[in-house]
């Protein structure tokens, strides 16, 4: 079937637009941008609708009737929590995607982004990595089962566009951070983690911290809220079946990564490689050219996104997801 219509850009003004996953770190950062679209924002708790249950997405979306979706729902961890929980990884994101996707054709939904992630490029792709280097060799293993699901939202958005000819797009990020993220030691990505670690090294006096790994890896990392910026642009101005990669085009070593963070939150003791700890990918940065010629660029520098989301940490050490 040929492409569908491209109407660009795609306005949200007025729209009914239901966030998946408005609570977690991507959810919440799109809330928050959306608020400057004057568009309806519809969002829901996973306490009131399981997004892995075919029968009730379907009831609840047919109630609202979004007519733009952005799909951040997901089940996402560390490099240790993909590991520890395949099942989870695979089953919860696999049922996420394909509910909110049938669903959203179903209904008529005008458009929908699906969002992946970076690790759904093969583990030893050259660098940096262009979208065209997906399933052209093997996964990384610790995050295979997440990787996998990934790889189907996306071939499933591209399914519907070929078979129905509906407006489905896909944006891969690379590594996220920012307010709202999950801070607990066993389950989260190694920047919360070590903006914690850092912190609570700081406040016990310590003269080291532990680092996992070898701090040789090297990733890319970009602020949640340049992420929800570049989603409501390729919602606005991108039509079309190939996925987009979303990041700053520049990556650290793990090593720098934990002096920038011992930077800002003021703490210089040793660093300990725990070295029986998985250094995953050895290199995961994206080639964002397909992106910048859209007219999208990354604006907050790692050191100041690192800055505020450290002062976001100590203002809501209280509530923020610690265990
Ligand atoms: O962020 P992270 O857990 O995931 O780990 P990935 C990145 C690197 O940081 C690895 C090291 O080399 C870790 O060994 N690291 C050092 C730490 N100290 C720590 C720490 O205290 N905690 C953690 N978590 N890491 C994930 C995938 O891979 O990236 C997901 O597993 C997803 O599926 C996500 O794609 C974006 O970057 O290795």
């Amino acid at each position: 079937m040929a492409e569908p219509a491209r109407q660009l850009p795609f306005d949200l003004v007025g729209k009914r637009v239901f966030v998946a996953g408005h609570r977690g770190l991507v959810g919440s950062a799109l809330v928050r941008r959306l608020e400057r679209e004057n568009c309806v924002l519809l969002t829901i708790g996973h306490r009131e609708l399981d997004l892995r249950r075919q029968e009730p997405v379907e009831r609840w979306m047919k109630m609202v009737r979004p007519e733009v979706v952005f799909l951040a729902a997901a089940t996402v961890g560390g490099i240790l929590d993909n590991s520890m929980r395949p099942v989870d990884f695979l089953y919860d994101n696999l049922m996420i995607e394909t509910n909110v996707i049938a669903a959203a054709y179903t209904l008529g939904v005008a458009k929908v982004l699906f969002l992946g992630s970076s690790c759904i490029y093969p583990r030893l792709a050259p660098q940096p990595m262009t979208e065209s280097v997906l399933l052209t060799g093997p996964l990384e293993p610790t995050n295979e089962p997440y990787s996998i699901a990934k790889i189907a939202g996306i071939k499933l958005c591209q399914a519907y566009r070929r078979q129905h000819g509906a407006r489905f797009i896909s944006a891969m990020p690379t590594n996220l951070y920012g307010p709202n993220d999950n801070f607990d030691l066993a389950s989260s990505h190694v920047l919360p983690a070590l903006i914690r670690k850092t912190h609570e090294a700081k406040l016990a006096g310590l003269s080291s911290m532990v680092v996992w790994g070898t701090g040789k890896p090297r990733r890319e990392f970009l602020h949640v809220d340049d992420l929800a910026d570049a989603l409501v642009f390729l919602m606005c101005n991108y039509e079309g079946e190939e996925h987009v990669n979303v990041g700053t085009g520049r990556d650290v070593s793990i090593a720098e990564l934990t002096s920038i963070i011992q930077r800002a939150v003021g703490f210089d003791g040793a660093i300990e490689y725990d070295t029986s700890k998985p250094d995953g990918t050895p290199r995961k940065l994206l080639d964002v050219t397909r992106l910048t010629a859209l007219g999208w660029k990354a604006t907050i520098p790692l050191d100041a996104g690192i800055g505020q989301t450290y002062s976001w940490f100590v203002e809501h050490q209280a509530t923020a997801r610690r265990s």
